[in-house]
Order: structure tokens, then sequence, then C-alpha cells
């Protein structure tokens, strides 16, 4: 059952207590594997759900235009000191309500519309913010992107810096959403330095392994970090920009009022426990444990054939090209899902197929480390992913029901905070 414990949403309404406690369930038995997800401590749920969603409170600590901020004002500033302290940063704002949105503060902040803005391209691993076609970012700013190097699925640093000097953005994102390999901030921010850009790095996917170092961290390079709160930061759904005290004040006025009413403050606790959390010794475990079961997986799908962008991982995420296995990305991910395996199948450079049926299927560790799996289950994980993707080519459902059975079995034996068995 969930936990919390959910009676009063039962008696109120069973049909959606049901729901809830269906979605528990379902993530206590399935391998979680997309990249972007992870299952936040039962603290973290009992912040995020508490009174703290009742109460407006437009602006900032001891500037707010309602009344009533005696606790709401202590809670936010706990959460940015945390943020401050756990990342080394001058300045935290921790009410963009979620990635894209602080990513739009980015362009609010430093941007007027038709100037240009430089990001990685969605499909090499970037981000819709990042200046893609469809998003507002592509569609109001003259956008650039740079690629990855086709022979070795990498950043090509002569092609940013070409494409640096020739269009000269104002703004330059670094980070993405399907990046395997360390971002070398000190390469991005030289290449921003030359040309006066403001650097921006969105370390949404890498942020707990940052905090955990178990991954170079951004702060000294970059001039601006916006993160989601939720992915390998392990906290609730939200997103936090941190600053130099240069670009404080810009980005605070982008947030609100530029952009946002009242911060959700329940996400703000929520985020405060996680930052808290995210400071023990124990995070700091869980973040190398992270990236050494991500490369434990790596060699186990490579020594079973798989093709991985960029040979393997440096982080908690790997992107497969499912070609060689005769299979596409969204067949073999459907497929997975029903063999207990959740991932979502994923463009890989280069990628000759359309993104809603792509080549590739994108795993993350970050998940089914928070349940204490480590580099001995790797290879079994394998495995079943091997099998799994064989299926989908067979169409074998009773091969798929099979792994979810095993599954599920490996998984009873490794709690999962927010759910008793
Ligand atoms: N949806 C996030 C991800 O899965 O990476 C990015 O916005």
């Amino acid at each position: 059952m969930h936990v919390p414990q959910i009676p009063q949403l039962t008696a109120t309404d069973p049909e959606l207590a049901a729901l809830v406690e269906g979605e528990a369930r379902r993530q206590h038995d399935k391998l979680r594997m997309i990249a972007s997800e992870n299952y936040v401590s039962a603290a973290v749920l009992e912040a995020s759900g508490s009174v703290l969603t009742n109460k407006y409170s437009e602006g900032y600590p001891g500037r707010r235009y309602y009344e009533g901020q005696q606790f709401v004002d202590p809670i936010e500033t706990l959460a940015v000191d945390r943020a401050r302290t756990l990342f080394g940063a001058a300045h935290a704002n921790v009410q963009p309500y979620s990635g894209s949105p602080a990513n739009l503060a980015v362009y609010l902040a430093f941007l007027s519309p038709g100037d240009t803005v430089l990001g990685m391209s969605l499909p090499m691993g970037g981000h819709l913010t990042h200046g893609w076609s469809v998003s507002a970012t592509g569609k109001w700013f003259n956008s650039v992107r740079y690629t990855v190097a086709r022979s070795t699925g990498r950043i090509d640093f002569d092609e940013v810096r070409d494409l640096a000097r020739r269009e000269r953005p104002k703004v330059i994102f670094c980070g993405g959403t399907a990046v395997p390999r360390t971002i070398d901030f000190p390469a991005f921010a030289e290449i921003a330095r030359e040309i006066g850009a403001v650097l921006v790095a969105d370390i949404a996917h890498i942020a707990g392994l940052v905090a955990g170092g178990a991954h170079p961290t951004p702060i000294g390079h970059a001039d601006v970090v916006t993160t989601t709160t939720h992915k390998t930061l392990r906290g609730p759904r939200g997103a936090m920009i941190l600053t130099t005290e240069q670009h404080a004040a810009a980005i605070d006025k982008a947030v609100f009022p530029g952009l946002q009413g009242g911060p959700h403050n329940h996400t703000t606790a929520g985020i405060a426990v996680a930052l808290r959390e995210a400071g023990t010794d124990d995070f700091r475990r869980y973040a190398h444990q992270v990236v050494a079961n991500a490369k434990a997986l790596a060699a186990a799908l490579v020594d079973r054939g798989f093709e991985l962008i960029s040979g393997g991982t440096d982080n908690h995420l790997i992107l497969a090209d499912l070609t060689g296995k005769g299979v596409g990305g969204k067949p073999a991910a459907q497929a997975l899902d029903r063999a207990g395996i959740e991932l979502n199948y994923n463009t890989v450079p280069y990628d000759p197929r359309k993104p809603f049926d792509p080549s590739g299927i994108r795993l993350g560790t970050a998940a089914l480390t928070t349940r204490g799996l480590t580099e001995a289950q790797m290879p079994q994980v394998a495995a079943w992913l091997d099998d799994a993707v064989t299926a989908a080519v067979k169409d074998d459902g009773a091969a798929l029901d099979r792994i979810a059975g095993e599954v599920a079995d490996l998984l009873a034996g490794y709690p999962m905070p927010g759910y008793a068995a």
C-alpha cells in the first residue's frame, strides 16, 4: 500500500484512491528505467502533500504580496540556503514550476525575441527548450544548434566554437536529456567567454550526480545553472535556477513576476527535504552507485550486441540504437513495458526514423539504484532487456510475461520508498 497511507482519500474518492494505489503497486513491481524518473523518500512525499498547498505567496521571502508568510518564508529560505550550500552557488531560485519554465526564465532574463541562442539539437540529446523548432524557444528566438560527431556520438567542440563565432549567440545552453557522457563545462565556458555569451548549464538529468560528487560541477564555469529537482536529485517535481551574484536579480525577476505567479509552496518544502537528503554521505554513495550501475549495465549490453551511442556511459543514462537488433525503439519499449521494464523510446543521433517511431531506447539507473540494486544485478537486467527485445522481434507475449514475473520476484526483495508490500 501507498506510504504515507491514504485512508481519507480512500473514504472520499475510492475510485481515485484505487488508481493511486495501483500506480504505487506498479512502481513497486516494475524495473523503472526511465532516465528522468526516480523514487522520492516518504519524507519528501509528506512535505509535498502537506497543507502548504493551501498558501499563496507571490514574491520572495520578506517581499511578498500576500500576508501570512510566517512559515512559508522560512521554508523557502531553507530550500534556497540548502541549494546554495549543496551546489556551492552564490544564489538560488527554487520557484520554477519545472524544467521548461526554468529555462524560459533564462530567455526572459537575457534575450529579446529574435535574439540568437545556441543549444544542442533535440535529436542529438538536447532539450526542447534549448531552441528546438516546435518549442516557443525555437519559434520566437533565432536558434542555432550544435550536434554530436557521427563517428563518436560526442559533442564536437570545434563545431560549437565555429557556430558560436559565426552566429554570436547571446546565450549558449549545454546539457540535455539524452547525453550519456560527461559534460565538459570548462570547454563550453571558454567558448562562451570568447564571444561574451551567457553560458547556461541545464543539469536536470545529472543534478544528483553533481550534488553527490559523481559528475563535475558547472559552478564556476556556467553563469546560470538550471535543473529540475526530480531526476537524479530525487526530489519532488519542480526546478531550481542557480546563478552568480551578477545574474541573480535578472533571474529572480524573470521567474516572478516575469513568468509565474505564486510558487508551489508544498513543492518548495519537498525540494528543501530532498536537498537536505542530498547533502548526506548516503546520498553521495547513492550518486556513485548510480554511475557504477550504469557502467556495469552498459558493459553487459555491449557484450550482448547492443549498439550504444558513444559506446557507453559516464553517468546514469544509456542510449541504445536498436537498428541492429531488428526492431524499432517504440515496439521494443512497448514490449519491455509488458516485460516489467519501463523505459522510453528515443531518437538517436542522425536517426533516419521519425521521433514518434525512432530507432532507439533510453535507459537510466537512478530509480533502480534507489531500490538498492547494484552492479551484481546488472548482467541479469541486461539479459532481461536482451530477451525482451528478442521477444519483441518474435512477437512472443509469453516470454514477455515470464520476464515480468521474474522482474517482480527480484524487486520484491528491494523495498520501495512510498510503498509497503
Ligand atoms: N521529460 C524529460 C526527460 O525525460 O528527460 C525532459 O524534459
